[in-house]
């Protein structure tokens, strides 16, 4: 499919179950970004879980969002218990203008339900000049290091850096081994998971992605993953007034939904402190780049950015057997 299509399709299929007009734009775009870039878990897929959320009355599907002020460098969104994009889009031109202002600025979006990638917004934030740090909770999928049982979100952690006359420095990963999208793919395919992905219900190790989705999911990284899945909770939920992973789980009250909370995301304008040696520095870091490069090891992003070359000379190609079921999404 082209992109357009592609677009075309999801914006009609999210209006189709009722989401009002700007939020399905602001959310197609996402999921099309998501297939454009190769991010299969995070793509075209997401228009089931949103049309479910949207269905299971999780989302508010005509919410206004409401921007305020809680300081001079501080952007806070109320999304009004709408889906995340449209929040972020109503909050980016604020925490802009204040991170270029103040050299240092944070946005909370509060009462958002999150479904999506955060690599969109911290790469919106590094095209604009800013250094950029997301972070957002889930659901309590994910046990802790040493533990068994669910407690954290996949809790992803997002970083955008700028990079002068290409495309920015951009990482963006869940803190669970993998993302739970993933897992929901190798379910949907009937594909076993790695035996380090998870736990079934019992808190044995598992290869069975669906004793994984009904047990517990691991932190990447042991002990360290589980510190920073910790993190984003904190950060996300209760620094900003907002859910943790285990709240928003309670919230959903088993309808499936996709996570209800707050995100949180903070933009450094590297002129604050570095002023007219600012590109100066930034070269600085080329030269690190350059040096991760030179040893044949890839830059984060990079497989990303090709994969977009790709898509918009080329089109996606979308799996026959999803295309049906986004077909058969119906009206609301
Ligand atoms: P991955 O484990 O696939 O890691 C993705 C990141 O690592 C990307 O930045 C990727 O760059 C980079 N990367 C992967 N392999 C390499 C390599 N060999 N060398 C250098 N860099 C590499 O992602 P996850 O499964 O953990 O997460 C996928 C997505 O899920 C994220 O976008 C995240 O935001 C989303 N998510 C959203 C949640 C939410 O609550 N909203 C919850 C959890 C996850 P590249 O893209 O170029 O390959
Ligand atoms: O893939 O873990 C995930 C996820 C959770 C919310 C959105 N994506």
């Amino acid at each position: 499919m082209t992109l357009a299509a592609l677009r075309a399709l999801a914006q009609a299929k999210l209006k189709a179950v009722g989401l009002a007009a700007d939020h399905a734009d602001a959310v197609a775009e996402t999921m099309v970004a998501g297939e454009r870039d190769g991010c299969a878990s995070h793509g075209i897929y997401r228009l089931l879980v949103a049309a479910a959320s949207v269905r299971a009355g999780v989302v508010v599907p005509d919410a206004r969002p409401v921007v305020s002020r809680p300081g001079k460098a501080l952007v806070r969104v109320d999304g009004g218990g709408g889906f995340a994009q449209l929040a972020f889009a109503r909050g980016l031109p604020v925490l802009v203008e204040a991170a270029r202002t103040h050299g240092i600025a944070a946005l909370a979006l509060n009462h958002v339900v999150h479904f999506a990638a955060l690599w969109p917004e911290v790469e919106a934030l590094a095209e604009q000049g800013l250094v950029a740090l997301a972070v957002t909770p889930s659901h309590a999928w994910v046990a802790p290091a040493g533990g068994t049982k669910p407690v954290f979100g996949t809790n992803p952690i997002a970083f955008g850096w700028p990079r002068p006359g290409q495309a920015p420095f951009v990482f963006d990963f869940a803190t669970s081994v993998v993302a739970r999208g993933e897992i929901e793919l190798h379910r949907r395919a009937g594909l076993p998971v790695p035996e380090d992905w998870g736990y079934d219900a019992e808190g044995a190790p598992t290869t069975d992605a669906k004793a994984v989705l009904d047990g517990a999911m691991r932190t990447f990284g042991g002990h360290k993953g589980s510190a920073l899945a910790a993190m984003v909770e904190l950060l996300a939920g209760p620094l900003i007034g907002d859910m943790t992973s285990r709240e928003s789980l309670a919230r959903d009250g088993g309808r499936g939904g996709s996570p209800i909370g707050g995100e949180l995301i903070v933009a450094i304008d590297p002129a604050g402190f570095l002023g007219e040696e600012t590109a100066a520095h930034l070269a600085r870091a080329e030269a690190m780049f350059a040096a991760i490069e030179a040893q044949g090891a890839r830059l984060p992003s990079a497989r990303r950015y090709a994969a977009r070359a790709r898509s918009l000379a080329e089109g996606v190609v979308v799996p026959a057997a999803l295309h049906a079921e986004i077909m058969a999404i119906g009206g609301a």
